[in-house]
């Protein structure tokens, strides 16, 4: 069962950790594991920060002065002894990194709130309802400090998690904004994130080049039974535009924030028949569902999965199952 209090005995009782998280990072995830890291550093913890996939440009403000490790180069270290704990995970295959660093460590911790969750690990602390990862570590340490009566929230932690709530909550407007996620936001501003720099950074720092994709992916435009929207961005558009796969996810919401559109979906070409689509809901169907027929998962609101097939036949494809939930 979740239980706080012993994952946060063994944080402090333990001295070697790994953190990371999913494939395709996003602001969530590196949110979560850049504050777990942050506080494991701060109590003095050797913490490595293991991740195979790299972040997206506008969420490079928040990993620069991190030294970010491949499998390989953790590998090589020749560390035996260590804990894991993954964050944002929804499902364990998910985690990035190689099989043998997940299965020799010591102890798994999982911190999750994605639907799909199985509450693997050894310690888990999952909230399928909560707003963000982010959220869940935020209440970790609160309670930490709570234990302690050591101060545990500082700047810099304060500034990754306000980054994963804004991300994940749609900067406080999706349907899984609760009232404790308004009273995260005002704590962690006045615990001193800067709110400025993650806003500027996470949603108006768009390169050029990430506009003329958009125009293209808005060209593809398509509606189906008035509620399903569709939208690509094929490897052709990447090229054209010089964007890179990672650096797309800002496309998706265009979709679902159609009028009467009750799903949206984007396509997204990342290799020959490899098709990455991201769902999104307004108000009532749960595309978790959807991608869960293509072996993906998320949440009711935001989901996604992976089809091996043409971009064409993916559209078809999920169209069908769109159907089913409008
Ligand atoms: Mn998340």
């Amino acid at each position: 069962m979740n239980n706080i209090d012993n994952i946060i005995n063994y944080l402090n009782g333990s001295n070697d950790f790994i953190v990371t998280s999913h494939i395709n990072p996003d602001g969530d995830n590196i949110g979560s594991t850049l504050s777990m890291y942050y506080f494991l550093k701060n109590l003095n913890k050797r913490v490595y920060y293991v991740l195979d996939d790299s972040a997206p440009l506008n969420l490079q403000f928040l990993v620069n002065d991190i030294n970010r490790i491949s499998s390989q180069e953790f590998k090589e270290m020749n560390i035996n002894d260590y804990n894991l704990v993954a964050l944002d995970c929804g499902d364990k295959n998910r985690i990035c990194l190689d099989d043998n660093i997940m299965s020799n460590c010591n102890k798994l911790i999982n911190i999750d709130h994605h639907d799909s969750n199985d509450l693997y690990g050894d310690y888990y602390y999952v909230v399928k309802d909560a707003s963000s990862t982010c959220e869940l570590v935020y209440n970790l340490l609160k309670r930490n400090e709570e234990i302690t009566k050591v101060k545990t929230i500082d700047e810099k932690i304060a500034t990754c998690l306000y980054t994963g709530l804004m991300t994940d909550t749609g900067k406080l407007t999706y349907s899984n904004t609760q009232a404790s996620s308004f009273d995260m936001a005002k704590n962690l501003l006045l615990a001193g994130a800067d709110t400025q720099l993650v806003v500027q950074s996470v949603f108006g720092s768009n390169p050029f080049n990430f506009y003329k994709l958009l125009g293209e992916a808005l060209n593809s435009l398509e509606i189906t039974n008035i509620k399903i929207a569709t939208m690509c961005v094929t490897q052709d558009m990447l090229k054209r535009t010089g964007v890179d796969f990672k650096d797309t996810d800002g496309v998706t919401p265009y979709a679902r924030d159609i009028e009467n559109v009750e799903i949206g979906i984007l396509l997204k070409e990342k290799g020959n028949n490899e098709i990455k689509v991201s769902l999104r809901s307004k108000s009532y169907a749960d595309v978790s569902k959807i991608a869960k027929v293509f072996g993906g998962g998320g949440h009711i609101r935001a989901a996604g999965c992976t089809i091996y097939d043409t971009i064409e036949n993916a559209k078809e494809k999920i169209i069908q199952e769109a159907l089913k939930e409008i």
